[in-house]
Parts: C-alpha cells; sequence; structure tokens
C-alpha cells in the first residue's frame, strides 16, 4: 500500500522553528501555575480562541505575552522536551532551534538560564529521540542594534553551543542593514548567519540580508518572487529559503495555502525547505507543513522527497553527516 505521509512520515530537517513557538497551551497553563504567573486567559480554550492573526505584529503580541510563564532552566529543558517528542513523531532527524534571548532578557531571566535550559534537553536528543540540533540565537529587529550588541557579548561565554545568529520579529521598518555590527563579530567569531527577510518586508530586505549581512540562507524570503534580479541571484548561488506555509496562512502573507508560492519557487530552482516556525500558533509541526502543501497544492511524491532532501543539503550538518541523507 501507499505510504501515508501522516501515519509514516519520511525523515526532514527543521530549519526554521523558534523554540518559544513550541509553547503549547497545556504547557503554558501548567508552567504558570508551577511559577506562580497569572495569564490573562482563564482557561486553555480561551487561550486557544485567541490564536486568530491578522499579521505577524498579532501574533508577536500573544507570542510575548505568553513567554511570561518561561522563567527557570527547567521551563527551557521542558519546553524543549516537548518539542522534540512531538518532532520525533513527525519525522524530524535534525533540528536547527532559534531561541530569542532579549525575549527573557528582558524579564529579568538570564541569558545563561536560557542556554543552560536548553542546552540540557538538546544533549539528550540524539539519544532519546534520534534528532541532531543546532542552536541559533536570534536578535530581536525592532529592538536596537545596541541591545543586539550587548545580547551578543552576554552570550560570548555560550557561543561553544551555538552554531548561528539570525534575525527576527517585526521585519518592516528595521532592514538588516541596522545589523551589520553585530553580525561581522558573529562571524569573526566562526559563527554561521541566517536572517527572516521578505516575509512582510521587501525584496530590498533580502538584497540587503544577502549583502550586508552575508547570510548563509534566508528565513521567509518569500517576497523574493517580486524581484526577478534577486531569484536570479538566490538560484545562482543556491541560497536556501526556509519558507513555512501554514505561517504564511495564519500571518496572512498569503490568502491560502493553494495560493502559495512554493510550487513557482520550486519551479525557478530556488532551493526551498518546508517549515514550522512557530507550529503551536500556527496549526501544525514539521509534517503537518508537508502534508498541507501536499495536499493543497497537489505536490507529488518526487516533490515532497525534494523538499525533504533540500532541508539536509540546506542544513548545517557537517559534510559527511549531510551527504548521508541526500
Ligand atoms: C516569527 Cl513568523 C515570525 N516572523 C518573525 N519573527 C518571529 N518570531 C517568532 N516567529
Ligand atoms: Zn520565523
Amino acid at each position: 500500500p501507499a505510504q501515508n505521509a501522516a501515519d509514516s512520515p519520511f525523515p526532514k530537517a527543521e530549519l526554521h522553528l523558534h523554540i518559544e513557538g513550541t509553547l503549547e497551551p497545556e504547557l503554558a497553563f501548567a508552567l504558570a501555575e508551577r511559577n506562580g504567573v497569572t495569564l490573562p486567559y482563564a482557561t486553555e480554550d480561551e487561550l486557544r480562541r485567541a490564536y486568530s492573526f491578522s499579521d505577524l505584529q498579532s501574533f508577536l503580541n500573544l507570542y510575548y505575552a505568553l513567554m511570561a510563564v518561561l522563567r527557570t532552566e527547567d521551563d527551557f529543558a521542558d519546553l524543549t522536551h516537548a518539542y522534540l517528542a512531538r518532532a520525533q513523531a513527525q519525522g524530524v532527524r535534525h533540528a536547527e532551534i532559534f531561541f530569542d534571548p532579549q525575549a527573557h532578557t528582558a524579564r529579568g531571566v538570564p541569558v545563561g538560564t536560557v542556554i543552560e535550559g536548553l542546552t540540557r534537553a538538546l544533549d539528550t536528543a540524539e539519544e532519546r529521540y534520534g534528532i541532531t540540533t543546532r542552536l541559533i540565537m536570534c536578535f530581536l529587529r525592532d529592538e536596537s542594534a545596541e541591545s543586539a550588541l550587548a545580547t551578543f557579548e552576554a552570550a560570548r561565554p555560550y557561543l561553544d553551543r551555538i552554531t548561528a545568529v539570525g534575525l527576527d520579529s517585526a521585519e518592516v521598518g528595521h532592514p538588516p542593514s541596522k545589523f551589520k555590527e553585530v553580525y561581522a563579530l558573529a562571524r569573526e567569531a566562526g559563527l554561521k548567519c541566517v536572517a527572516h527577510a521578505g516575509e512582510e518586508g521587501p525584496p530590498s530586505y533580502v538584497w540587503e540580508a544577502l549583502d550586508v549581512l552575508g547570510v548563509d540562507r534566508v528565513d521567509h524570503g518569500v517576497r523574493c518572487l517580486e524581484d526577478e534580479r534577486l531569484v536570479a541571484r538566490l538560484v545562482a548561488d543556491q541560497v536556501p529559503l526556509t519558507v513555512c506555509p501554514l505561517s504564511n496562512v495564519r500571518l496572512r502573507v498569503i490568502d491560502e495555502l493553494a495560493d502559495h508560492p512554493l510550487p513557482a519557487m520550486l519551479e525557478a530552482g530556488l532551493l526551498v525547505t518546508v517549515n514550522s516556525d512557530d507550529p503551536a500558533y500556527f496549526g501544525g509541526y514539521a509534517d503537518d507543513n508537508f502534508t498541507a502543501v501536499r495536499d493543497a497544492l497537489d505536490l507529488d511524491e518526487e516533490t515532497l522527497r525534494t523538499l525533504a532532501r533540500n532541508s539536509f543539503r540546506a542544513s548545517f550538518l557537517d559534510e559527511p553527516t549531510r551527504e548521508a541523507y541526500l
């Protein structure tokens, strides 16, 4: 019988996943109770009803508010274990995980608490879940360049646990060039570089991510299609784009999944991957995104395999490990 992606998900790498975006209502309430934090929602159902977004900012407001429950190393470790268990069930064999240190340091949680908690869980991931992992430290682009620099310096003692830096949060009005200096420091320290660009922001932000920040991958990047020269550049250099289909629908970057430019992006020769972004908020984890695009866009098995292969090609795994998946 034909394999059903839902009950036998094929191996894939997840390259665009915010760990704070995996906070499910159930865990949010459990951690609120454990930490004596009062949430502005009475029940899990009431919270779930708030998951209706009009744009990126309307989502970010809830995303940052719910983080109030994350306070201790245990909280970050529990959050990470919950994600890894779900990812394993979805065929994820490798995960490159974003975290937002400033969203926690701003609430008085030291960056060391965040990183120690995350890595305590991640250190068990290969053995317990069969998932290799990397950590990507993101700067909040709607905070200042100085704040990003201070965050990078505060994280220096932990850089051996961090593979790359990234850039996220409210995009429009905060072009990549604002963070030129901290990206130069990150590269000097031997880190890879990625940045969200071309989600809500214009193609010029993708150009800046490439030419000013020197990114190795672009997160989202779907608006690149508005600029023919940019597409040609991304294709020529095979710069990976970490596309998040369910996220794009929930944040109204596109109207509905059937209109998603994923097929056009593949057709153009772009190195596209499928990812879940903030799965607790957007209605699905890694394989749920694969299944959703398969059904909405009528993708054949070969295309799904290409997308899965792309996810390993685009990863920061070492060459031999990557090759073994291709
Ligand atoms: C995010 Cl979907 C998205 N875009 C930008 N920043 C983010 N942080 C968490 N999810
Ligand atoms: Zn994202």
